[in-house]
């Protein structure tokens, strides 16, 4: 059987589906009365989603706001407005991957390790593969032994050229010669892996500076684009890490990673509602056809129908 794209979300967020939309349409169906203690316990509920407390409450003051005005006037009508209210958070500005126009387009993918910024690259390879692209690796992860083996072994997989060094070698220099192999192969995209040592802030930030600055010596605009790579299964720990990177790395975009199975999707509201950066694309599992790019109605409707 084939699984549509939306089946595949449907299925992927089927835990979070029955939690937390589950949950508030069975608080909001009891054939209560629409009253203050009804509120009392959507806050509560709410409180306790993975959306974390300042969404959760952002999200209450705009129910109170919409009670006050009297724009529902039963459970009902509270829960279309509740799911329009999580939808709106997730809608705001959405933009395509960037797409130099007969250039290299260069994508940095940065996170803390685990989070899954290799399979999410060697997924996004096979996107863009199958679209047609001409896409090239660089294994600019050389802090660890195992990171330059595991990119090679999806370049195989996924039938694209890759650029590395030996492990313990400088990033810098990796990035040296992806850039200039890019520009002499003609390749559509340039895909940069890169270590994630968030506990050593500096030296992490320091590092991409410089992977940009020899990308830049090559490619005068690049990175086009800066992903940060969130685990889903981390809950509120993926908002922490979204700020904390937001804030010493201009990002472009994330990529929710793990989102087939876990009961955490809802973490994607609190991420979006608190961080500045679009959801680009996410993932739903280990292979790599298990990436796609974002769509806020499509998730809305996986997640609440
Ligand atoms: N279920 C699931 N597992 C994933 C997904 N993305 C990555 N993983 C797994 O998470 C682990 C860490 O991924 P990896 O790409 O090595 O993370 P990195 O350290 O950030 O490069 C691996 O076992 C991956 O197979 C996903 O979307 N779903
Ligand atoms: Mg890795």
């Amino acid at each position: 059987m084939v699984f549509s794209a939306l089946g595949k979300l449907r299925a992927g967020l089927k835990k979070t589906r029955e939690k937390l939309a589950g949950g508030l349409k069975s608080l909001l169906s009891m054939g209560r009365k629409l009253d203050e203690d009804l509120l009392d316990d959507l806050e509560e509920k709410l409180l306790t989603a993975d959306m974390g407390p300042t969404t959760a409450m952002s999200v209450m003051d705009s129910v109170k706001d919409a009670y006050k005005k009297k724009e529902f006037e039963d459970p009902e009508g509270l829960y279309e407005h509740l799911k329009r209210d999580l939808a709106s958070r997730l809608q705001q500005n959405v933009t395509p991957l960037a797409s130099v126009e007969g250039g290299v387009t260069v994508i940095l993918v940065v996170g803390v390790n685990g989070t899954g910024k290799t399979t999410s690259i060697a997924k996004l390879t096979h996107l863009l593969t199958s679209e047609g692209k001409k896409v090239l690796l660089a294994a600019c992860d050389t802090f660890r032994a195992a990171a330059v083996e595991q990119l090679d072994l999806w370049a195989t997989r996924t039938g694209v050229e890759i650029v590395k060094h030996s492990s313990g070698a400088d990033p810098a220099a990796v990035a040296f010669d992806a850039a200039e192999a890019a520009v002499a192969r003609k390749v559509d995209y340039l895909i940069v892996d890169t270590a994630g040592r968030l506990h050593t802030k500096e030296n992490l930030m320091k590092e991409l500076e410089k992977i940009g600055k020899v990308l830049r010596g090559k490619i005068d605009t690049a990175p086009h684009e800066v992903l940060l790579v969130l685990d889903a299964t981390t809950g509120q720990n993926a908002i922490i890490q979204a700020q904390a990177f937001n804030e010493s790395v201009p990002l472009t975009g994330l990529i929710l990673s793990k989102l087939d199975g876990t009961a955490k999707a809802g973490v994607i509201f609190g991420i979006q509602n608190e961080v500045d950066v679009p959801v680009k694309f996410i993932g739903l599992g280990e292979k790599q056809e298990d990436l796609e790019r974002f769509s806020a109605p499509q998730f809305v409707e996986a997640m609440f129908e």
